[in-house]
């Protein structure tokens, strides 16, 4: 070997020798510092880049593969990829890990510490775009061709801080460092029209077409980062846009001296790609979020187009290359799109136009909430978008059409199935839009999809009965126990081997254990381990002494109203007032942690937080209680806290209003790493309780038809109000301004709320609620049947993984394969 050769291998190798000599070149050639000078931040770059090196070899030896092979690529639209840090991924994922954790303690350096130095890319709201990191880590582990397209936001989540128990919102510089995970790819940067107006000709054919001028144009350069599986060669690629101006000066105004204004334009293509959008706002008036949303799209579907070209396969194979899936109805503008590439640029009739736009799209919906449907203004649609409101048009005219022969004569069908909605001002309605040009439609959990075929998308399920699947969600166990719950992992490979890890089914190997009281034993130590890893994280952060034998009682997720994180509240304010009753009583102690975001616009759901926290500050240190309630807050939830949160709880909280929680993901995250769920018959817990057997799930509250019957006959929470006296004391504890001060007014809007409306059903569910706490509590007391328990749980959430829903998306909507890559040697990548 020359020299080269060797410098080449040894950047790819996996041998710790050789890890050693490329993160410190790392540290030396691309920081620029030597150990002395060096600190954490430092070392976690070379040592990112030293991982990086190590995925070259498979990014490439993966691209070439998919280059030469006609398998069909699954394009996973969205809006968001919450991945959270790439670091220990990867290293897991090479199964380096543990080589790397002894190399870097070699050099006096704690692999933890460095990881913790990882920025999270934060770019996604909750668990719709978590859901779409853990789909990408599954394509890639099951080997599955696939590419993620999203948008590189400049500024992801924001950062939550907590000012006096408020949430407050700092923007999210994760770039601030540089991002070693991702390359650019200025070469294959496209352009992205908008505005404007459309215009006829005739062309050579003597045939009328339509033409667009558009106002501006933006450009979309791509940004890719390696997605690598667990154990294999498969190396797929997250590629995000980064909008730029098409000038960097409009040298037309620069010479009419207009130099700022020039400037100006530069500033406005870029703030493209600037924010992620927190969720729950008023999105119909955001022409902003419209305009992410096509600029992301057409980027995306003309990247596919000229992979399309460089393989030479027709366009009119386009369906048979891509299954092109939409999360949720934000990428949806993509079917417009596709159409209009495929018409006015590609020059294919209508027809078979639409024909291969049906066969490529697949949409999967996320919510029930009617006020959650997206909707765009139809002015605001037609100014940033002319030519798709002219093609949404004609989809419409020919849909409408066939809705008419189908259902003759129902003209409110009509109406209520019209991609246009005009019974007031109009809007464009892209649920509509991502259902008629999907070939499948599919909801995320059993009870969410049939609810969709209810009520939601009703009229489309009987045009299209065939067209509707559920697949529910999962989560990638790499992630959400490899990496985060290191010691359960050690207890459940040494027990079981490392099989689970890639097909999760054989945790149920776990239940042989079960009887066997040395396993338990190890197992409860597992988790006692974690909680006082936990504990003394948030003694350090916030100050708040924590007993890690209490019962770890958690609710993390984004604050919402429907989420009902203020039932909670009202239960742990009916155990204050047990102690306050009755000071000696016997009550097992618990710690309560939230975590949570709630949407920067959203008042109720900052009230909510002010509650827990106000609720913490009297709870927490009066003496009365003698610690034996705690009340925490974590500020910021994010992926990185969700990795210590979850090995830590004992008890889940999934207590959503039946029948709004479309799946949920936490409850999935938590039943793997070994807590008891106390839910609702909601979302994916119906389908928790079914695998780990009703005796080891709580389960409390109305069920879906029992929610909608009441309120169907006229719910009056003032009933229950008066009629439970544990429930009304506690709503007066809050009214009263106990928790605050003395200021009566402060939370009364919540109070109100719930008193006079009460939409999601908190007083009708309290009293079941606290019943099932209390069981919870008198479980818990009997170590070894929660520890049975427990074991159960994790040994019977094989179901959860993201393996097992990509398998069945790749079987019954993709039509994909695995394709295994060969790793390319040295002398095939460079001849
Ligand atoms: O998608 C969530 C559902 O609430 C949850 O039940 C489900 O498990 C999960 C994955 O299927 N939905 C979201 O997370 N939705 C958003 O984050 C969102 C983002 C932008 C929006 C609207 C919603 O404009």
């Amino acid at each position: 070997m020359t020299n080269t050769d060797r410098r080449v291998s040894e950047r790819a190798s996996l041998d710790k020798r050789d890890l050693r000599r490329s993160f410190l070149d790392n540290l030396l050639y691309v920081q620029g510092k030597f150990p002395k000078l060096a600190n954490n931040a430092d070392y976690y770059l070379a040592l990112a880049h030293t991982v990086r090196d190590r995925l070259m070899q498979r990014w490439i030896s993966t691209a070439s593969a998919y280059t030469s092979q006609a398998s069909r690529t699954v394009c996973y639209l969205s809006a968001e990829f919450l991945m959270g840090p790439h670091l220990g991924n990867n290293l897991i994922n090479l199964g380096i890990y543990d080589e790397t954790a002894k190399m870097v303690a070699e050099l006096g350096l704690d692999l933890e510490d460095l990881l913790y130095q990882e920025e999270e890319p934060g770019l996604g709201n909750g668990g719709l775009g978590r859901l779409a990191a853990c789909f990408i880590d599954s394509l890639a582990t099951l080997e599955v061709p696939a590419l993620g397209y999203g948008i590189r936001y400049e500024y992801g989540i924001f950062h939550q801080t907590l000012v006096d128990g408020w949430q407050a919102e700092k923007t999210d510089k994760w770039l601030r460092y540089g991002n070693p995970w991702e390359i650019a790819r200025p070469e294959w940067t496209v352009e992205i029209r908008f505005g404007g107006h459309t215009e006829q000709y005739v062309d050579e054919q003597q045939r009328l077409r339509v033409r667009w001028l558009p106002a501006r144009v933006v450009l979309g350069v791509p940004h890719d980062t390696p997605i690598l599986g667990y154990h294999v060669n498969t190396a797929n690629t997250l590629r995000l846009w980064k909008a730029e101006a098409a000038e960097s000066f409009d040298f037309g105004q620069f010479n009419r001296g207009d130099y700022a204004g020039a400037v100006t334009q530069k500033i406005v293509s870029e703030n493209l790609s600037k924010v992620l959008y927190p969720n729950d706002e008023q999105e119909a008036g955001k022409e902003l979020r419209l305009q992410q949303q096509y600029f992301f799209v057409s980027a995306s579907l003309q990247d596919m187009l000229r992979i399309l070209k460089i393989q030479g396969v027709p366009v009119e194979n386009f369906h048979e290359k891509f299954a092109v899936q939409l999360n949720d109805t934000h990428p949806a503008i993509g079917v417009a799109e596709l159409m209009r590439l495929l018409v006015d640029e590609h020059l294919l009739v209508w027809d078979t136009a639409w024909d291969i736009t049906c066969k490529s799209f697949g949409y999967t919906n996320h919510t029930l909430m009617p006020e959650a449907l997206e909707r765009w203004s139809l002015p605001l649609f037609q100014r940033v978008l002319p030519r798709h409101l002219e093609i949404i048009y004609e989809i419409n005219a020919r849909f409408l059409d066939q809705v008419r022969l189908r259902f003759f004569g129902d003209e409110q069908r009509l109406a209520r199935m019209s991609l246009i909605d005009e019974h007031g001002p109009r809007y464009v309605r892209m649920a509509n839009l991502a259902c008629a040009g999907s070939h499948a439609i599919n909801g995320v959990a059993d009870l969410h999809t049939e609810l969709l075929k209810q009520d939601v998308l009703k009229d489309f399920y009987e045009l299209w009965p065939e067209k509707f699947s559920n697949k529910t969600n999962g989560v990638t166990p790499r992630r959400w126990i490899v990496l985060a719950n290191p010691r359960l992992t050690a207890l459940i490979s040494e027990t079981l081997g490392e099989g689970w890890i890639k097909d999760l089914g054989q945790l149920r190997g776990l239940e042989r254990h079960v009887e066997n009281a040395d396993f338990r034993a190890r197992w409860a130590k597992v988790k006692r381990d974690n909680k006082a890893d936990l504990a003394a994280h948030i003694t350090r952060r916030l100050g708040i002494s924590i007993n890690p034998d209490s019962i770890f009682d958690v609710q993390v997720k984004r604050i919402h109203e429907y989420k009902r994180q203020h039932l909670a509240a009202l239960h742990i304010i009916a155990l204050y007032l047990r102690i306050k009753a009755n000071p000696n009583i016997d009550l097992t102690p618990r710690t309560f942690i939230f975590g949570g975001k709630a949407a920067p616009g959203y008042f109720m759901a900052k009230l909510m937080i002010k509650l827990i926290t106000a609720i913490g500050d009297v709870v927490n240190v009066d003496p009365a209680v003698r610690d034996r309630l705690k009340v925490v807050f974590m500020p910021n939830f994010s992926v990185t806290n969700g990795q210590r949160i979850y090995p830590a709880a004992d008890l889940s909280e999934q207590i959503s209003t039946a029948g709004k929680e479309a799946s949920g993901t936490g409850n999935m995250k938590f039943q793997m790493n070994g807590a008891l769920t106390i839910g609702t018959m909601d979302g994916a817990n119906i389908e928790i309780q079914q695998e780990v057997g009703a005796e080891n799930f709580f389960q409390f509250g109305l069920s879906t038809p029992e929610v909608y019957a009441l309120g169907a006959s006229g719910y009056r929470p003032m009933e229950y109000y008066q009629r439970s006296d544990a429930l009304r004391e506690v709503i007066d504890l809050i009214a009263s301004g106990f928790f605050s001060r003395g200021d009566a007014s402060l939370f009364k809007p919540l109070v109100d709320n719930l008193l006079y409306h009460d939409p999601y059903f908190l007083l009708a569910d309290f009293d079941s609620y606290v019943a099932c706490q209390d069981e919870v509590a008198s479980v818990y007391r009997d170590a070894d049947r929660w520890t049975r328990m427990a074991i159960l749980n994790s040994a019977r959430s094989g179901k959860f993984s993201s393996d097992r829903t990509i398998l069945q998306y790749c079987d019954e909507i993709w039509g994909a394969k695995s394709v295994p890559i060969r790793l390319l040697t040295q002398e095939d990548v460079e001849s």
